[in-house]
């Protein structure tokens, strides 16, 4: 019985545990990410290899939206190269959601289209 109790106590831990790593919380350790300050990413370009994704991680308590084009003497220029995956996704605050995967070799731009000159370069090799 006493073994029994013991399993179940390690059960709970393990399960507590990959529901913590599951479910995320701080996903600024996670390869190929770029963060978002409140005017600037942060870097504002980042290679990666094809098929990979990346991780966007919202420091701040402000929303962007993000989308491809880029800002241009902070005029926006909307339009998506070919093989870039099209992207418009918005962030509240405090958030971080992934974009991609990016399957072509190339290198796409992409802008938040609330706060001019926010660009981002994804470079794909
Ligand atoms: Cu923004």
């Amino acid at each position: 019985m006493k073994k029994f109790i013991t399993l179940l106590l390690l059960f709970g831990t393990i399960a507590t545990l990959f529901t913590a790593c599951a479910t995320g919380g701080d996903t600024s350790n996670k390869p190929n990410t770029v963060h978002m300050k409140e005017l600037v990413f942060s870097p504002t370009t980042i290679t990666i290899h094809k098929g990979e994704k990346v991780n966007i991680v919202n420091d701040v308590t402000i929303a962007h939206i993000i989308a491809n084009g880029t800002w241009q003497n902070n005029v926006p220029k909307v339009g998506k190269e070919s093989g870039a995956p099209q992207i418009n996704i918005q962030f509240t605050g405090n958030d971080s959601q992934e974009i991609g995967p990016f399957n072509t070799a190339g290198t796409f731009q992409f802008y938040c289209t609330v706060h001019p000159g926010m660009n981002l370069t994804v470079i794909v090799k």
